[in-house]
Parts: structure tokens; sequence; C-alpha cells
């Protein structure tokens, strides 16, 4: 049941129903992660401000410089998790290794593990462009009582219980799904109170907007060169719109907002494209399907694809679902 401007908390409530278990426990981790995201918002939208956008002299996984921001959403989004009883781990971008939880009574007890990304797109902060936070949420599947292993990672999309993103764009707003559709709340930073903005979010089913690094172009395989060659063709309803900001989460809301696909293709440098399975296809993907959208690595669902590692890469195709078929039919 939606109410425009309910406020994020008493959606929950209401829609207690909808959440798998029902135990409550995945309702205290929607809201610890609203708590943290108000926190982050508050860095985010100052980073100009003080010294903390500039790099921390460390690097991360992916071999990329860490921010201090990225740097700080990270410890702020485990700090939140960590305290409330809720999480048996946590997978970061920005970490090499899960997080393992043990719960105040040093026991294992806790059932869900959540993967994130805690900023991506963070190297668009220092030029003002949006950014987001990314979170995808499961259910162990090792017994309780247990330490929290890789196998509790490395699930299938498809099973996912709950993903989400954050976005501090002109606004900051949480949009995610139980999978029940997808909602968007949107923060009134006077209040620190999150309001139903974006009721039962859909992807339109066709689109005018394709979102790609274009730079890329002599690196795509064929198939994706055909299908941008296609998109600027004077015909029908094309020449489509280019429009790529370089930050996943807000071209993403864009486009299931207007209508459109976002494609991160493999390339010859590549293979396996750039965007990481766990903690951005998969969250992305679950949202989108559940809006309506379709997501594919250009030949697979990607919400089937069985994780091998924790920082896996792969092919991304999402949006619009006739343009993610259109651009399959370039792959074949
Ligand atoms: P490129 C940000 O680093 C990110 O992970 C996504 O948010 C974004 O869509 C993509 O990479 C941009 O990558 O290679 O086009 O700069």
């Amino acid at each position: 049941m939606q109410r425009k401007n309910q406020t994020l908390g008493e959606f929950i409530i209401e829609n207690q129903k909808d959440f798998p278990y029902a135990s409550g426990e995945l309702s205290r981790l929607i809201n610890s992660i609203r708590l943290a995201a108000k926190m982050v918002n508050h860095e985010v939208n100052k980073a100009g401000l003080v010294d903390i956008t500039g790099a921390v002299g460390e690097t991360n996984i992916q071999g990329e410089d860490q921010q201090k921001l990225d740097v700080l959403a990270n410890e702020t989004f485990i700090n939140t998790l960590t305290n409330r009883e809720i999480v048996c781990g946590i997978a970061s971008e920005e970490n090499d290794e899960f997080i393992t939880i043990k719960g105040q009574k040093n026991d294992h007890r806790n059932s869900y593990v959540v993967l994130m990304d805690p900023l991506d797109g963070s190297s668009n902060i220092d030029v003002n462009v949006s950014v987001g936070t990314i979170f995808s949420i499961y259910r162990r599947v090792t017994p309780a009582g247990t330490p929290v292993t890789l196998e509790d990672f490395l699930q299938p999309g498809n099973l996912q219980v709950a993903a989400g993103y954050i976005i501090y764009g002109t606004s900051t707003m949480l949009v995610y799904t139980t999978g029940n559709g997808v909602n968007g709340f949107t923060l009134n930073p006077a209040l620190g109170t999150y309001y139903l903005s974006h009721p039962n979010m859909k992807f339109p089913e066709d689109g005018h907007i394709y979102s790609v690094n274009e730079g890329n172009y002599i690196h795509f395989p064929q198939g994706i060169k055909d299908y941008i060659k296609y998109c600027q063709e004077e015909k029908e309803d094309r020449p489509y719109t280019s429009r790529y900001i370089g930050s996943l989460v807000s071209d993403i809301h864009r486009n299931m907002i207007k209508g459109g696909v976002y494609l991160y293709p493999s390339t010859s440098k590549s293979p396996n494209g750039k965007l990481r399975l766990l903690y951005e296809c998969n969250p992305m993907a679950f949202i989108t399907e559940q809006a309506g959208g379709k997501a594919s690595d250009g030949y697979r669902r990607i919400l089937d694809i069985k994780p091998t590692n924790l920082h896996e890469r792969t092919p991304f195709v999402c949006g619009s679902k006739n343009m993610v078929e259109k651009v399959e039919s370039f792959m074949e």
C-alpha cells in the first residue's frame, strides 16, 4: 500500500508483509541503510568545502585511488550495519575480503549478508557530478551459528531478498525493492526524513536514450558497434539521444524514469567489461526487472549468473525491455 508523501518509516511498517520471513530483521536492515545514507549524504553534499575529496594515497582492489569519501562512505555503512545485530557478513567494493560480523553474544546468529558499492562513481565527486551507493541483500545459506563463508556471498542474483541504491544528486533519493516492485524516496534534508516521491517505479518498455562510453567504440564487439550505429541512423524513431554521466546509478535512474538502455560491454582490453557482478550489476538488475525492465550480459539474464568470485566483472546491458532485446539481437 502506498500513499504519496508517506515517510520511509511508515512505508516499511505498512508493507512489512512484503518482507520475506517477516522477521522484522530486514525492516531494521533497510532502516540502518537509511540512516547510513543520511550520514554519507551529509559528507557528499559538502565535499567541496572540506578536504575530504582528496585521495587517501591508497588504492582498493580495483586498483583505483581511494578517494577519502570512498573510505568514509565504506566505514559509515560497515559501522551502521555492524552495530545492529542483523547482518552476519558484509562484502564491499572497497574491501579485498568479506567481513565477518559476530553478534553481541559473540555468536553468528544474524541472518543476512550485505554486498555493496559504498560510493559508486566517486571519481565524479571532485567535478560535482552525482554519485551513488548500491546495495544487495541475501539471506545466508550456511547454518546459523557458524561463521559466514564465501558461499553466503557467491549467490546468484535471483536469490536477492532486497536491493537498492541511494543517488546523491540534485536531491538525495533511496530507491529499493524487496521483490514487490520498486519505490523511490526523496530525502528532505531539513527534516532528515525520506518521503515516498516515486511510488511503484516502472521502466518504460521503449526509450530513446542509449548510455555507453563511446570512447571505447573501437574495442567493442562488432554487435555493440552495429547497435550504436543503429541508434544513430536516421530511420523510424531514430536517431536516439546519447546520454552518459559515467555514474552507473545516475545513468540507470534517469533511464528508468525516461526510458533508455545502459551498456557497459566487454572490450578487447577488458573481456568481462568493467562492472562488478555482485554489488553493481546484480542489485541494479533486480531493481530493473522489478520495474519491468531487463538486464543481461548481452546473452544471459544477469540474475541467473552463478558467481565464482567476490569481485568478478560482467558485461552489462540494462534498461527498457525492448531496447535490451534489440541489443541482444545484434549480439547473436
Ligand atoms: P567509464 C564508475 O567508476 C563506474 O563503476 C560506473 O558508475 C560507471 O557507469 C562506469 O564505471 C564508468 O566507466 O570507463 O565509462 O569511465
